[in-house]
């Protein structure tokens, strides 16, 4: 799985993709990241790459010319362009469906904004795969270029020690339910004790409390997934 990261602060991504887990999987070639700062295909001796909404309004719009122009030349590295995604607040909604959907591509474009987003020529020329990662605004998009990537290399063969435990987790295809509480040492916490049937031995006897904890957790706190 292929990264190409298109942003105006490259910075931001560097000690997240030196995080262990990342990191080996880097390490591994079951991960290749590559960050491109779109400011390198700004035509001003400043480097600007934002301008002032034609129409008015509050803030400034990344322009079209950098942007698309950047996209253009990290397509023509390696050996295919690459699925192209912009994180938007107005993109489709990020869920785990559509992560099982994605890393059935093995190249992404990440197309990061900042200010107020990008001028519409930039989605009209690329016709990217426009994607939010939650109603809610951040200050731009790598922290959803972020969210993308660690959601996606969870589910790579190979890259998480245990290659069942990303399919057992809540919403994944195979899962409705939210996950059941765990324990670990100590048994006894500030006078909490670990329920006593986990400690058992008892296998069958703990899948289905499991299940049922499961079931309860997901009526009381998520009943949309019911
Ligand atoms: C972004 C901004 C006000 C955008 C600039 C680029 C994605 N799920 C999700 N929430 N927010 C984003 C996102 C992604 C890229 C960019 N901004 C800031 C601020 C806007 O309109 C009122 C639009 C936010």
């Amino acid at each position: 799985m292929r990264f190409d990261v298109l942003t105006l602060f490259p910075e931001i991504f560097t000690s997240y993709l030196g995080q262990s887990l990342l990191h080996k999987a880097i390490e591994n070639e079951l991960v290749e990241t590559a960050l491109h700062d779109i400011r390198q295909w700004s035509d001003d001796k400043h480097g600007r790459v934002d301008d002032r909404p034609f129409g008015g309004g509050p803030g400034m719009v990344m322009q079209a010319k950098p942007v698309v122009e950047c996209v253009e030349a990290v397509q023509q590295l390696g050996d295919a362009p690459g699925n192209l995604i912009m994180l938007t607040p107005t993109g489709r909604k990020l869920d785990q469906r559509l992560v099982e959907e994605l890393v059935q591509t093995p190249r992404h474009l990440l197309l990061c904004g900042r200010y107020e987003g990008f001028d519409q020529r930039v989605s009209d020329i690329l016709k990217p795969m426009e994607i939010s990662i939650g109603d809610y605004i951040l200050n731009g998009g790598e922290v959803g270029a972020m969210v993308l990537i660690d959601s996606m290399i969870r589910l790579v063969p190979g890259v998480l020690g245990d290659e069942q435990s990303s399919q057992e987790d809540s919403f994944s295809s195979g899962n409705r339910l939210l996950e059941f509480p765990q324990y670990t040492r100590p048994r006894e916490f500030r006078n909490l004790e670990v329920p006593e049937i986990l400690l058992s031995g008892d296998h069958q006897a703990i899948a289905r409390w499991r299940e049922q904890q499961s079931l309860e957790r997901t009526q009381e706190r998520r009943s949309d997934l019911l």
